[in-house]
């Protein structure tokens, strides 16, 4: 049966942590090409409807620490934080599998991305359900400690910030329509990518939380992902709408 091994878990850490900064060199010139920064020469033939797109690219990470921490014999059943820890991973998940793909107005998805983007959520569903589940260890008042009770109001407020944030870009389209209007309300008022301030948010709650090197990587990962995604996001409006508000920042309100 599985067990952990300490080196697995560095090793793929870091390599997320390098896949991060490949990310942030790739990313920081020219965004990644899906939604409104996609070419539009684009074949439709390379392209899958949002619905199925976010559905199957998230899935597994919702199915993989799902099932390792199900299938984990004998179950896991000290300490708490570890089931806790695992299972705010799969919620926000299945989210982002079984909730948020239904309901999305989004663009066709490019196939590439679509295969990448499911390797990526194999690999790192599979990175933080073995860390949790398998190698993790917390003291028992762990639920108590400063980390896990600050982390845990970050990881929320972030998901409350990011699901609200979706909700409002959702609203700014009729089903059918797939034109770009300015985004109006909740954080959207001082930041261009208030959906990603809220998703860095929620995953650095996680690290906190976790207080572990996978849970970090994955953070630095997200930031790396979509941090210069909601700058390139930023320079869309500036550029579309003579009308943009000044005051609004990329990504951080009052700062960037
Ligand atoms: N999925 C995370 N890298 C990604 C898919 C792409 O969950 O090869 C990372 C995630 C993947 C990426 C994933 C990993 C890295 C990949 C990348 C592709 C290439 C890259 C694999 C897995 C890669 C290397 C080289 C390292 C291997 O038509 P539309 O779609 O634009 O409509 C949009 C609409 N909208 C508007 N509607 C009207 N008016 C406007 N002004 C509008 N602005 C937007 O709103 C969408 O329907 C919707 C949201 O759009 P947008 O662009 O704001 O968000 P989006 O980027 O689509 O993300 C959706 C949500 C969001 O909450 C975000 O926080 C979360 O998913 N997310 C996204 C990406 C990654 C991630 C979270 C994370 O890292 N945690």
């Amino acid at each position: 049966s599985m067990q952990c091994f300490p080196s697995l878990v560095l090793a793929l850490s870091s390599l997320l942590g390098a896949l991060a900064l490949l990310q942030l060199s790739l990313y920081l010139r020219v965004p990644s090409r899906y939604g409104k920064h996609e070419e539009r020469l684009c074949r439709p033939r390379g392209r899958v409807p949002a619905r199925c797109a976010w559905f199957l690219q998230e899935l597994p990470s919702f199915l993989v620490p799902a099932l390792l921490l199900a299938l984990r014999s004998p179950p896991r059943l000290e300490p708490l934080g570890c089931r806790l820890l695992c299972c705010l991973f799969c919620w926000h998940y299945f989210y982002r599998t079984f909730i948020y793909p239904f309901f999305t107005r989004g663009r066709p998805f490019p196939l590439q991305l679509l295969f990448f983007g499911t390797l990526f959520c194999i690999y790192n569903g599979f990175l933080q359900g073995y860390y949790l589940i398998y190698c993790a260890e917390y003291p028992n008042d762990w639920c108590t400690d400063i980390r896990f009770t600050s982390g845990l109001l970050l990881f929320l407020l972030g998901m409350g910030i990011n699901i609200h944030s979706d909700l409002l870009l959702r609203q700014l389209r009729k089903p059918g329509e797939v034109t770009y209007k300015i985004p109006q309300g909740g954080l959207f008022t001082y930041v261009s990518g208030a959906n990603y301030f809220g998703e860095i948010v929620e995953w650095f709650g996680f690290a906190i939380a976790t207080w572990s090197l996978p849970a970090f990587a994955f953070a630095f990962f997200t930031l790396c992902c979509i941090g210069p995604r909601a700058y390139h996001h930023h320079r869309y409006y500036l550029k579309t709408f003579t009308d943009y508000p000044k005051s609004r920042k990329a990504l951080i309100p009052f700062v960037f």
